[in-house]
């Protein structure tokens, strides 16, 4: 990387990657650092983290991240993200109904933290609706069949409230913020030819929608779900798709009951959190292989408009999951309605892999980060460290967060994922089974 730390820095993607890289390399002594979002304010409604919550947990099926996890504790690494944090617990568990993948899974990762030095002493395994009930004495709908376990060191995080404090806290270290549909918009990156006809370009800054040119030593693109629009060789592995994010409105009375519910994850049907004391809305997200946005020439993006499509709707078969999953557990909420409904986009990988490199052929000026793969937020503590290194480094040293060659295969992956149930779909087929539904009720 430029030696010289008052270079400057232009970060493209104001969500939970964006800013922790921001962040870190504000800590490390870079001094000219511009973020760049399309949104008015942060936290922006393009990130994934723009939620009021994420599950925060450090157990994993593979070692490398559970390390990595444990070591992003929102509470040992400094004010910025403990006040956020809001350690429940968390229940794992698969209804009487599940499918063999959700129990091989859930019990693959009940047998990894039973022996996992840092959970074991606190597992419990969970085979009674009594049993489940220790844990979650507000479940008073009939459990059938569920087991599983709870696991206390995890929980959730107000993932909006985290990007927007970190933001001020940006702010106040001077970084700069460039937001909005014109100024924060970048719509190309700036390339020069690189020395004497060398392979090598590289990138010499931004383009944002007002026309402006932004010069910058080394540029960041962590758009993540959005990438491969300013990337496009990165939508070859790292695939735009989304899943249906659902709210309940509470009472008062109704939070105050639900206060301190563990997270609870049903793999086969989809996992909630304990409401949001400030807007008492309580969050569920349906489990399945998510839906992709694929245009002809094979690329997923999430649709261009500004309030993407379908926006207050949620696949049938997703308010379906969440009603039976309500009714086995809080069955008094089963047929409230379900309020604040979108589609949270995120970036995919199919080995789960983050993305955390320099775009081949660019040098060392133009990183990209990418393939949250649905497990991004919870390294926001940490994540900018990590591109911290890279510059440093000027090459990534792990190789399974490399930039991944694309292998001809196409991106028909989906529903081989190992921690994922179901078959994923084209967001196209929903669309029109939400028209053929409103058809039928004319
Ligand atoms: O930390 C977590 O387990 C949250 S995963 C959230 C999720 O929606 C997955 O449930 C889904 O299977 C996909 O991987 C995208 O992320």
């Amino acid at each position: 990387m430029s030696k010289d730390k008052n270079a400057p820095i232009a970060i493209i993607g104001g969500g939970a990657w964006g800013l922790s890289t921001a962040l870190h390399l504000s800590l490390t002594g870079y001094s000219d650092i511009t973020v760049f979002d399309r949104a008015e304010t942060i936290p922006s409604h393009f990130s994934a983290a723009y939620d009021l919550n994420k599950i925060v947990r450090a157990e994993y099926e593979d070692e490398f991240y559970t390390q990595l996890a444990l070591v992003s504790d929102p509470r040992l690494e400094n004010p910025l993200f403990g006040p956020y944090y809001h350690q429940t617990g968390y229940i794992v568990a698969t209804s009487g109904e599940a499918p063999p993948k959700a129990v091989n899974s859930m019990e693959k990762a009940l047998a990894s933290v039973s022996k996992h030095p840092k959970f074991a002493l606190d597992i419990h395994s969970l085979t009674t609706r009594e049993e489940f009930r220790g844990h979650a004495w507000q479940f008073s709908g009939p459990l059938n069949g569920f087991r599983g376990y709870f696991n206390p060191l995890a929980g959730y995080a107000h993932s909006g409230n985290a990007l927007k404090g970190v933001c001020l806290h940006l702010a106040s270290r001077g970084v700069k913020f460039l937001l909005g549909e014109t100024r924060g918009k970048v719509i190309e990156l700036l390339y020069d030819n690189g020395p004497g006809g060398s392979s090598t370009r590289r990138c010499t800054g931004v383009v944002t929608a007002d026309n402006e040119i932004h010069r910058a030593a080394i540029s960041i693109c962590a758009l993540d779900a959005y990438g491969a629009s300013l990337i496009p060789e990165l939508g070859y592995f790292a695939v735009a798709r989304c899943w249906s994010v659902a709210h309940v409105q509470l009472t008062e009375q109704e939070c105050d009951l639900l206060r301190n519910l563990p997270v609870t994850n049903v793999r086969d049907l989809g996992f909630f959190f304990e409401p949001d004391p400030a807007t008492r809305l309580f969050k569920l997200c349906p489990l399945g292989a998510g839906y992709s946005n694929t245009d002809a020439s094979g690329t997923s993006l999430p649709p261009p408009d500004e309030l993407p499509e379908p926006q207050g709707y949620i696949p049938l078969e997703d308010e379906r999951k969440l009603r039976q999953l309500l009714r086995e557990t809080l069955p008094w909420m089963a047929d409230r309605p379900f309020v604040d409904k979108k589609m949270c986009w995120f970036s995919d990988t199919q080995d789960s892999e983050y993305c955390v490199d320099f775009v081949p052929g660019t040098g060392d000026s133009l990183v990209v980060l990418a393939g949250d793969s649905g497990h991004g937020f919870k390294m926001m503590p940490v994540f900018g460290k990590w591109v911290v290194d890279l510059l440093q480094d000027r090459k990534q040293k792990l190789a399974r967060w490399r930039w991944q060659q694309h292998d001809g295969q196409g991106n028909n992956w989906a529903d081989s994922v190992s921690w994922r149930v179901g078959n994923a779909r084209e967001i196209g087929e929903l669309i029109e089974e939400k028209n053929r539904i409103t058809r039928a009720y004319l």
